[in-house]
């Protein structure tokens, strides 16, 4: 079984949890961290100081820039293992030898907000993963929507710059209910799919373990024969794919800020790993002209049910970080690390991407070294003639940096393909310069159309919810632009209940899409549920047994669930120490609610929390003695999801697994 990727890099940690002198950075033990060195008691301090100088110095220089997109996010390792050997398709090894585990180093992130910025924006997610090969790193840079905003990487910068805050005032952070994302989105119709993406659930999900991933792009696999197929990228989360509520995701915010981060390191330290399994989707060759869209558009995805998915392999995640900074922060993706057997397409937002990020790293991580930071560096053996630059961490040694020699017998030398040298997909390419978009690409709205047809009832309010609060920020001649624009072209539904929302008249011609398909494997309805990893608040009085604490611990925890006890204050009820208070918790963090009582009455904020679990349509349950504490509330204990949990649990256990009491 292969080493996880930081215990493989166990050589460059540091422990400082060992007895060991303070020193300088050149390792002189110092006598005095407290106390600069003065001229007399009162007096100024000395240049001479250079221990202050060297602490001050470094702490001046400790922050890098934060990534332009994607600055927000969370890292962990884990292994992958492929079901079945996929040598039919590619002749990567990572997907052809079952049994073998490849370390992996997964970054969540989200997109527009800054380093700092709160978890549960709407916003797409970034699903960034690492696989340390023995045939180098191979990282496959997904987001949790399988679309994008543009069709050319040319029009990223722009992009960027219009849901980014706006330049003149900073405003709003991490939001795109703001003007310059609307204005952008409504004269650049492509992103009519992706925005209809963003105004969905998807864009809230409940935690990083709930979500979907998306290569975005078509990729090829290319096997030993040299045969090539086009392939979509998947990752499908094993507890199925599951989403907060708008208003549920505002008030988690203020709340804890780190919810999606913290939920995921909890879960791994308390050894609940995260799954995720690995699907592809693959089109022949021949027929790349087939589908109703070009496979070269990263506007479109194609329908799981055209072309099914196939699950090829699963991703454990379930160990953190040693250190967020050396690892999460210094980790350098992307789409253009490949191995031998995967290779790309002429998608034109793709072949962008292939430049950017390198590039981006180079100003970010502070030069062309970044490949041997612990967390970059593969696992494999790796040698070129590439020489000094900022911050080269290895000592090469011997006379030749160049190839081809004879000095020193041709070494490093290239190596055939058949002995795993990697080889560019022998594609036929030819044409004419142009600065044109091909006619293929033109359709902007049949799939935003696609996509809502595809959504459950709650889901499409939830999304024409959603439009009416981002445009209801934005000024009114960027409203109407967004109604007439982009709206009216997708679904004259979506339209006229949005522009009855926000005070504008939905313009009078009917231009909507008449795409009629249907796909119902978007709906996160049709996803999997499952209890793990789902936390219940169970809210208690002074008064109760403290038997009965034990038994509903035990109770839930045998059924994978995660119970805290809330109640005013901390305190003891036999030798049970409460876990959390009214003041530090709140129902918006957990997945449901119980309040088992005895005789006291309510009190206010235990009162607010059911009300809000019930308004976000969560499962409430109660104690047999606590039939009382319906005097207080706003609803009975015959309505949908409020469960006797003394007796029907198992009730109760399935509207929490099923996550939401819609119907309620
Ligand atoms: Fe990225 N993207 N991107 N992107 N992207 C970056 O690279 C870029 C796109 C994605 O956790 C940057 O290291 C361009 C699609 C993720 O470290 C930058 C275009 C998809 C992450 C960059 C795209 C992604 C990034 C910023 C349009 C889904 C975070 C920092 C052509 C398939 C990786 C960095 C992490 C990060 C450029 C579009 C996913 C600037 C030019 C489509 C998950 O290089």
């Amino acid at each position: 079984m292969s080493k996880k990727k930081n215990e493989l890099n166990q050589r460059d940690t540091i422990d400082n949890t060992k007895k060991a002198p303070l020193t300088t950075n050149q390792g002189l033990p110092v006598s005095d961290d407290e106390f600069s060195l003065k001229a007399g008691e009162r007096g100024p301090t000395l240049m001479e100081d250079f221990h202050f100088r060297e602490k001050m110095t470094h702490f001046d220089h400790e922050r890098i820039p934060e990534r332009v997109v994607h600055a927000r996010g969370f890292g962990v390792h884990g292994e992958f293992e492929v079901y079945e050997s996929l040598e039919k398709y590619t002749k990567a090894k990572f997907l052809t030898e079952p049994g073998k585990k490849t370390p992996v180093f997964v970054r969540f992130s989200t997109v527009a907000g800054s380093r700092g910025s709160m978890d549960i924006p709407r916003d797409v997610r970034g699903f960034a993963t690492k696989f340390y090969t023995d045939e180098g790193n191979y990282d496959l840079v997904a987001n949790n929507m399988p679309v994008f905003f543009m069709q050319d990487a040319i029009k990223f910068p722009d992009f960027v710059h219009a849901v980014k805050p706006e330049p003149n005032n900073e405003m709003p952070q991490a939001a795109s209910a703001h003007n310059t994302f609307w204005d952008w989105v409504s004269v650049n119709t492509e992103s009519a799919h992706m925005v209809t993406w963003l105004m969905s659930d998807r864009a809230i999900p409940r935690s990083f373990s709930m979500m979907e991933g998306f290569g975005v792009h078509t990729f090829r696999l290319v096997n030993a024969e040299g045969k090539s197929h086009f392939v979509k990228f998947h990752w499908k989360p094993k507890y199925g794919m599951h989403q907060m509520i708008w208003d549920e995701a505002q008030m988690i915010n203020g709340k804890d800020s780190d919810f999606n981060r913290k939920t995921l390191w909890q879960n791994i330290e308390n050894g609940n790993p995260v799954e995720f399994e690995l699907g592809l989707q693959i089109i022949d060759e021949e027929d790349e002209f087939k589908m109703d869209f070009d496979i070269l558009d990263a506007t479109k995805l194609w329908p799981e049910e055209d072309v099914p998915v196939q699950i090829v392999g699963k991703m454990t995640l379930n160990q953190n970080v040693d250190n967020f900074f050396a690892e999460t922060e210094q980790v350098a993706f992307h789409p253009g690390h490949v191995v031998p057997g995967i290779d790309f397409t002429n998608d034109p937002l793709l072949q962008g991407r292939l430049f950017s990020y390198t590039d981006t790293q180079l100003i970010r991580l502070g030069g062309p070294n970044f490949h041997q930071l612990p967390i970059n560096r593969p696992v494999c053996p790796f040698a070129n003639n590439q020489r000094d630059g900022y911050n080269q961490m290895y000592i090469h040694k011997g006379e030749t940096a160049h190839h081809k020699n004879y000095m020193n017998d041709n070494q490093p030398e290239p190596i055939s393909p058949e002995e795993g040298g990697y080889e560019h997909y022998n594609e036929k390419v030819e044409g004419r310069k142009i600065q044109a978009r091909s006619d293929s690409f033109k359709d902007h709205f049949s799939q935003a159309k696609l996509f809502l047809n595809s959504m459950s009832k709650h889901e499409k309010q939830h999304i024409y919810d959603a439009f009416s609060f981002e445009l209801g920020k934005c000024d009114m001649d960027i409203r109407k632009l967004a109604i007439s624009e982009l709206l009216n072209k997708i679904d004259r539904d979506l339209t006229e209940y949005v522009a009855d929302k926000i005070g504008v008249e939905a313009p009078p011609e009917v231009e909507e899409s008449t795409y009629e398909k249907s796909s119902p494997a978007l709906s996160m309805e049709n996803t999997n549920y499952s209890l793990k990893t789902r936390t219940v608040g169970v809210i208690v009085m002074p008064d109760v047994a403290e038997q009965t604490l034990k038994e509903t611990k035990s109770k839930l925890e045998e059924k994978g669930l995660q119970p805290s006890f809330i109640s005013d204050k901390i305190y003891n009820i036999g030798n049970t120490t409460l876990d959390a208070t009214f003041d530090t918790v709140h129902s918006v963090l957990f997945d449901a609610i119980i309040a088992i009582k005895g005789k006291d009455p309510l009190p206010k904020p235990a009162i607010e929390n059911l009300e809000i679990a019930y308004k976000h349509k969560k499962a409430i349950g109660f104690g047999t003695d606590a039939g009382s504490i319906f005097d207080s509330l706003s609803f009975s204990q015959n309505d949908k999801g409020v469960t006797d949990i003394e007796q029907n649990l198992d009730g109760f256990l399935e509207d929490v697994k099923g996550h939401r009491v819609w119907n309620r």
